[in-house]
């Protein structure tokens, strides 16, 4: 770090609005992030940039900062309390929770964030330090569902290449404004202005992406599951499929081929309200590209049937054997899980490292391996004084990794994908890669089941904003026992715990994200910080560490035998490590406080909380052993592993750690014999039964469908909480087709009563030729309370104080954000 709070150094860092995480490059003047532009040397983003970031510094210099830990009193005001003391509370209130209702009555909420994983990755030390066994964040309102279709299909997580794709097609996605792929803009562009490229949007509203598209199904709200049945339906009936690679890469396709020719085209297509011709065009233009992909988003995902259109959606790139080719999609590597697990994918784990091993070390190996792990552990830190040759110790690491792979990956694939599907112990939801479905966390809680959820704790999200219902979640919040918040700000949810925990901010401590999603080059990048962290902030891994060390987590004696083991070098450590998790395996969901006590505080410029890193690199190395050796990170042992770690420590614009060919992309499809398996009992007579469904929810009380939460131009989730940051639409208006205007008698300047099922407020409006009749929608994050020059401003609306969690899809439980039921009435002024 450059301590100077003035700097004309420019300092790498990254974008921590969305999930592309561009790197950036700042300077720092007096504490301000001063001037900020790309970093041409980013490994993913190349210098590219949008607008958003350019004023960061409303993010780390907010008005509403917290330099205090917080304890609110029985009259709802805080007092500040010094830290020692609120780590002493906490331990002894969650320990009591703990001993009366069981650990498993805790809820973590925490891991989506767009710039930071490394809370939720230490959390979860403190997960298994208090035996929690429910986890959600945000992904559970938005990607659960095509997070079990895609583990019924192959198994893990798809993307598509864009940049070099013939036809790109865009499912309630609005990429202009909200990326979720490199250089968005860019290739955007260069697709509207190629001839021979084509892009079709499946958008009620003529979103910026829609406006460039070459086909544009404007599709009813809601309505698009019935689009996609009728694309599949024709994709059969014209015989547009690629049948080799169905035959060659598919099973059980017979039985869907079967539903998609009982489509009725004519009448799908008239219910979603796309011409019939056009939905044939686009879906004949997708079929005979060379290369197509796909990206479902939020307007699909948060939306009926969301679940059901996952799976059409998949079946549409399957079924025209759009995959592992340049410009179609592709399942990737991960550099760690970002639902919070240390390790790559760990269900890829068992394979072992391929580099051969000479004779004779292995049998001195064999021998190390048949002192027992536990003995390893207890014997290296003795040798410690005389180290071991270092072929030994490279053998001996070797094969006790290839040894213990299968064990990791056993015990961290248990978490994230359970053999028999979980429920939620009070409504019975799916739980889905491990994460209870966000419309279920307030019912979970109201009740007086006797396994409700009893305690909340809240890391790096507001929930009490970006939940459906957001009041009766402070409802919720409220009937816990214990809530704390670990947060840079005093947001909507701080507001409502019990202890608040003052997080030092992004720019201010080593941190990274998780989402490693790129292909066929895959890159992670670790932050270093660019400022001293403001007085009285703490970074997680501490947080959570002093929590721990409060908690008595982890046998001291434990900790200073590797401690010991990583005098005598990293070999010795690793060993140490990992065979006393192999001799106590519940040693590996602590892995995170164990490395930061040990490795930590030894790493270089004080980047003690990337310790955990350690960990997920060795496991990377073991998941995509080929592809990270590709990379550059080659040798026996514990080498690829502490490769990639050093690396990580060392470079600043992110890191390649896995690179493959296109055929690559079939290695990551988790079914023994690679072959997609494209029948889904659950969802199939889902096809059929779009018949008879209903596709319209609005009533004669409720006649619009607002969309609650759409991303724009200033808007980035409720990261950057200061008003003055948007340079447009401050007020966020509702918008508002130019026909329903005139109908409801509005003028540009009018202001409108939105009322809805859950609650009714008002606006002002934006008169849009984005918008169709009868849709209406106001922008995410807004209705923000802020510290303004003249008292507490709170500019636009909180979306969801009109939602309500009751609409959810059947399959994921996720919500319906982007159908809400609405009233709108002129205000008269
Ligand atoms: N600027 C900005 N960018 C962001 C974010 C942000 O807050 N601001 N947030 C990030 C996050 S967390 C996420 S998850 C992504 C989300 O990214 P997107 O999903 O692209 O975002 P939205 O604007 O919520 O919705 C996308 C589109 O869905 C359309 N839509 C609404 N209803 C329907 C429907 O019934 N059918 C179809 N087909 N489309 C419909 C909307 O008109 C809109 O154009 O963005 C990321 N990027
Ligand atoms: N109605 C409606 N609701 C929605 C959506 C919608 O479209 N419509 N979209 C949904 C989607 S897709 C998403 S992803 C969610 C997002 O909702 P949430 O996951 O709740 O996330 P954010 O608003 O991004 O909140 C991030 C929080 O992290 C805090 N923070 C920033 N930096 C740090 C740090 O370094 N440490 C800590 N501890 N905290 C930090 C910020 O102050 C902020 O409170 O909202 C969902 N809710
Ligand atoms: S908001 Fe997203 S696309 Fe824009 S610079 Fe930041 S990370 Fe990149
Ligand atoms: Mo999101």
């Amino acid at each position: 770090m450059n301590g100077a709070s003035t700097s004309t150094d420019w300092q790498k860092s990254a974008c921590i609005l969305c999930e592309c995480n561009c790197g950036l490059e700042i300077q720092v003047e007096d504490g301000r992030l001063a001037k900020i532009r790309g970093d041409k040397e980013h490994a993913t983003s190349h210098g590219y940039t949008c607008e958003k970031p350019l004023r960061l510094d409303l993010y780390q210099n907010g008005r509403d900062r917290l330099t205090s830990p917080l304890r609110r009193r029985p009259d709802g005001t805080y007092e500040e309390i010094d830290w020692d003391t609120a780590i002493r509370e906490i331990a002894a209130r969650l320990t009591a929770v703990k001993e009366k209702h069981g650990g498993e009555r805790i809820l973590y909420y925490s891991g989506a964030g767009q710039g930071n994983h490394l809370p939720a990755a230490y959390g979860q030390s403190l997960r298994a330090a208090l035996g929690t066994r429910y986890y959600s964040n945000a992904l559970a309102q938005e990607k659960t569902g095509e997070a079990w279709v895609d583990a019924q299909l192959y198994g893990t997580h798809t993307k598509g290449d864009f940049e070099h794709a013939e036809v790109v097609m865009f499912l309630g996605k609005n990429p202009w404004q909200t990326h979720s792929f490199p250089r968005a803009r860019p290739v955007l562009k260069e697709i509207a202005k190629d001839p021979g490229r084509s892009m079709i949007v499946l958008d009620p509203r003529r979103s910026e992406t829609a406006a460039m598209a070459d086909f544009h199904l404007q599709v009813l709200p809601g309505t698009d599951a019935w689009c996609l049945a009728a694309m599949l339906g024709v994709l059969v009936e014209e015989d547009l499929l690629d049948h080799d690679f169905v035959a060659e890469h598919t099973d059980g396709t017979e039985e869907v081929l079967d539903a998609l020719r009982r489509v009725p085209i004519s009448a799908y297509a008239a219910t979603c309200g796309v011409d019939e011709d056009l939905l044939r065009a686009a879906t004949r233009r997708f079929a005979t590209a060379a290369s197509a992909t796909t990206y479902e988003d939020l307007g699909v995902q948060q939306a009926p049937n969301s679940t059901l259109v996952s799976y059409l959606n998949k079946l549409l790139w399957i079924l025209t054997g759009n995959f592992g080719r340049p410009g179609t999609m592709y399942l990737h590597s991960w550099f760690s899980s970002p639902v919070g697990a240390p390790g790559g994918d760990p269900r890829r784990a068992g394979r072992a490292p391929s580099s051969p091993l000479k004779k004779k070390a292995r049998r001195t190996i064999a021998d190390a391996v048949a002192l027992g792990a536990g003995g390893i552990a207890r014997a290296v830190p003795a040798a410690a004084a005389t180290p071991l040759p270092d072929r030994i110790v490279d053998g001996a690491a070797h094969a006790l990794l290839t040894r213990m792979a299968p064990m990791l990956s056993a015990g961290l694939a248990a978490e994230q994908q359970p053999k028999t599907e979980r429920q939620t112990p009070v409504t019975g939801a799916r739980v889905i890669a491990g994460l209870i479905p966000c419309n279920s966390i307030a019912d979970e809680i109201l009740t007086d089941h006797p396994e409700r959820l009893r305690a909340l704790w809240i890391d790096s999200s507001n929930p009490a904003h970006s939940l459906p219902e957001s009041r009766r979640f402070i409802d919720a919040m409220r009937a816990c026992e214990l809530t704390v918040v670990v947060d840079v700000a005093m947001t909507e949810t701080a507001r409502e715990a019990d202890y608040v925990l003052p997080a030092s901010s992004q720019y201010e401590k080593w941190e990274c994200t998780f989402f490693t999603m790129e292909f066929p080059h895959n890159a992670f990048q670790l932050r270093a910080p660019l400022l001293e962290p403001r007085p009285g902030t703490l970074p997680e891994p501490e947080i959570y560490a002093r929590l721990l060390r409060e908690l008595g987590a982890v046998d001291e004696a434990l900790l200073a035998r590797l401690r010991t083991a990583l005098t005598a070098g990293d070999d010795a450590f690793a060993l140490a490590l990992f065979s006393a998790a192999a001799a106590d395996p519940s040693l590996l969901r602590l892995i995170g406080y164990v490395l930061y006590e040990t490795l930590g505080p030894t790493l270089p410029e004080g980047a003690r909380g990337a310790a955990i890193l350690w960990g997920a690199a060795h496991l990377c190395a073991l998941s995509h052993p080929d592809a990270v050796a590709r990379a550059g990170f080659i040798g026996t042992g514990m080498r690829p592993g502490q490769q990639l770690f050093d690396a990580i420590l060392r470079e600043r614009s992110g890191v390649t750690f896995s690179v493959d060919e296109w055929e690559n992309a079939w290695d990551y499809v988790l079914r023994k014999d690679n072959r997609f398996t494209v029948a889904i009992p659950e969802l199939l007579p889902e096809i059929d039964a779009l018949r008879d469904a209903p596709s319209s929810w609005t009533t004669p009380e409720f006649p619009f469908v607002l969309m609650a939460g759409e991303r724009r131009a200033f808007t980035a989730n409720t990261i950057i909480r200061d008003p003055a940051w948007r340079r447009r639409d401050a007020g966020g208006a509702l918008r508002i087709s130019a026909e329903d205007a005139e109908r409801l008698g509005l003028e540009p300047a009018s202001r409108v009563r939105i009322t809805t099922e859950a609650g009714s407020l008002e606006s002002s409006i934006e008169i849009s030729d984005m918008m169709r009749a009868g849709h209406v929608s106001l922008p995410n994050g807004l209705g923000l309370d802020y510290p303004g020059e003249d008292g507490l401003a709170r500019p636009g609306i909180a979306p969801n104080e009109l939602t309500s969690a009751k609409h959810r899809d059947r399959f994921a439980g996720t919500p319906w954000h982007k159908y809400v039921p609405a009233r709108i009435e002129p205000v008269a002024t």
